[in-house]
C-alpha cells in the first residue's frame, strides 16, 4: 500500500524538531520520502490524506511502563493522601506486594483483559510503540506469565510491545531477608526460560533501599550479558545507591527515575551514552520534592526520554502528552526536549534504531496531531489528541 500525507507540519526529530512543510511517502510498512521528494514520488493509486497544516510526528514510543497487572491500588491512593508514605506501605506489605498477590491470582486471560483498557489509552494518546515490564509475578511461572501476556498484547492491538524482564522488581514474602536467594534461585532462572521462550528484550531492575543494592544485581545483570540481552535500571529515585553509576558499568542502555543521581552518575552515564528516563507521574503521584538533575544531563550530553512509568502504586498515568507537560512544568524540560524524549531518546533508551524519527527507511508509524505547532504537545494539559495515526503505513 502507498499512502501519501500532505500539506502538513512535519516534526522529523532528526535534529532538534527538524521541522518540514510538506509531505511524506508512506510505502508498505515503511517511510519511503519526506518533503519535496515525497510529493513527486507518490504516483498512481496512492491513497491521500490531506493534513490540513497539522503537525505530523513520529509515533509516540512510551519506554517505560508496568501496563500489565491486575487489581487496582486506588485505596492505597488515599492512604497516601492522608499522609502514610509509599516507604510504609511497602514495608506493611502494601504497595507492590498487594499487586503481586493479584497477579498471582490472575491467569493469563484476566490479565489481558484487564490490561487493555490501558493499553488502549496509551494509544489513543498517540503510542505507536510500548515498552512493558513484568515484575509483580516473582515466581518463575508468574514472571513467564506477565512476559506472555505482554508479548501478546502487539497481536491484539496495532502497537508494537517492547518486553523487559524486572522480576528484580521486590523481594516476596517467601524471600523475605533473603535478595541474594531470592535473584539465584527466581530472579535468573526467569530470565533464562523467558529468554529460551523469546519472551524477553532486555533486563530491568529496581536499584533502592525498600529493594535491591547494586552489589545483589551483580549476578542478573552478568547473566543478562551472558544471554545477550542489554539491561536498564531503576536507579535513584528515592535515595542515592550508586545504580547509575553501576548500571553505566554495565553498558545499560536507560537509567530510569534519576531524581537523587549525583554528579558522579550523570558523568558515568554520559561515558556510557546512557539515556536517562525522566518519569514525572511517579514525582507528581508521591508528590516528591526532589527534581531530576535536568541541566546536568544537558550540559554532560545525557539524552533524556520521558515515559509514563504507567503503574498502579506510583504512577497510574497513561498518557505521554500528559507526561511532556509534566517534564516541563515540574523540571524544566523544554517543550522540544519533551518530544525528543517520547520519540527519538525514546527508542534509543530501547536500543530501537528504525523508530522514533521520519525519515526514509524508518517505520511508517505517525500521529496527525490536532495541533500547528510542536509545542502545544507539551504545553496543553489532557486534550493535545491525535487526529489519526498511521501504524505500519495503515490508517490505524
Ligand atoms: N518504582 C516505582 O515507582 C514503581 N516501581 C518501581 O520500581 C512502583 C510500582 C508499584 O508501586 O506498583
Ligand atoms: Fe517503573
Amino acid at each position: 500500500m502507498t499512502l501519501l500525507l500532505t500539506n502538513a507540519l512535519i516534526a522529523t526529530m532528526t535534529d532538534g524538531y527538524g521541522l518540514i512543510r510538506g509531505s511524506v511517502l508512506c510505502r508498505d510498512d515503511r517511510i519511503a520520502a519526506v518533503g519535496e521528494a515525497a510529493a513527486t514520488g507518490a504516483g498512481i493509486g496512492a491513497e491521500v490524506i490531506d493534513c490540513g497544516g497539522r503537525l505530523v510526528t513520529p509515533g509516540l514510543v512510551d519506554c517505560h511502563s508496568h501496563a500489565v497487572y491486575a487489581g487496582s491500588r486506588a485505596g492505597e491512593f488515599e492512604a497516601r493522601l492522608n499522609g502514610a508514605s509509599y516507604e510504609e506501605i511497602s514495608r506493611s506489605g502494601g504497595g507492590i506486594l498487594s499487586t503481586v498477590r493479584a497477579v498471582r491470582a490472575a491467569t493469563e486471560q484476566e490479565l489481558l483483559a484487564q490490561s487493555l483498557p490501558r493499553i488502549d489509552a496509551m494509544i489513543a494518546a498517540g503510542a505507536t510503540t510500548i515498552e512493558i515490564k513484568s515484575g509483580y509475578g516473582l515466581t518463575v511461572a508468574d514472571e513467564l506469565k506477565m512476559l506472555r501476556a505482554a508479548r501478546k498484547l502487539a497481536t491484539l492491538r496495532p502497537v508494537r510491545v517492547a518486553v523487559t524482564h524486572l522480576a528484580a522488581h521486590a523481594i516476596p514474602p517467601e524471600y523475605k531477608g533473603k535478595p541474594e536467594a531470592y535473584i539465584a534461585e527466581i530472579a535468573i532462572p526467569s530470565l533464562r526460560a523467558a529468554q529460551a521462550q523469546g519472551l524477553v528484550d532486555a533486563v530491568d531492575a529496581f536499584c533502592e533501599g525498600i529493594a535491591f543494592t547494586p552489589a545483589q544485581l551483580e549476578q542478573l545483570f552478568a547473566e543478562a550479558r551472558i544471554l545477550g540481552l542489554p539491561v536498564k535500571l531503576h536507579a535513584e529515585q528515592l535515595s542515592d545507591l550508586k545504580g547509575a553509576v553501576f548500571a553505566a558499568r554495565h553498558g545499560a542502555l536507560s537509567c530510569d527515575h534519576v531524581e537523587y543521581v549525583a554528579q558522579d552518575g550523570v558523568e558515568a552515564m554520559a561515558a556510557a551514552d546512557t539515556v536517562a528516563v525522566i518519569l514525572p507521574g511517579a514525582f507528581y503521584t508521591l508528590r516528591e520534592t526532589q527534581s531530576p538533575p535536568v541541566d546536568a544531563f544537558r550540559k554532560a550530553g545525557v539524552r533524556m526520554a520521558v515515559a509514563t512509568d504507567l503503574n498502579p502504586g506510583t504512577s497510574p498515568l497513561a498518557s505521554l502528552p500528559l507526561a511532556m507537560n509534566m517534564a516541563c512544568t515540574l523540571f524544566r524540560m523544554t517543550p522540544e526536549e519533551a518530544l525528543a524524549g517520547v520519540t527519538t531518546h525514546a527508542a534509543a533508551a530501547l536500543g530501537l534504531r528504525d523508530r522514533g524519527t521520519i525519515a526514509p527507511g524508518q517505520l511508517a508509524d505517525l500521529v496527525i496531531w490536532n495541533a500547528d505547532q510542536p509545542a502545544d504537545l507539551s504545553y496543553r494539559i489532557g486534550w493535545a489528541t491525535p487526529h489519526a495515526r498511521i501504524f505500519g503505513g495503515q490508517i490505524a
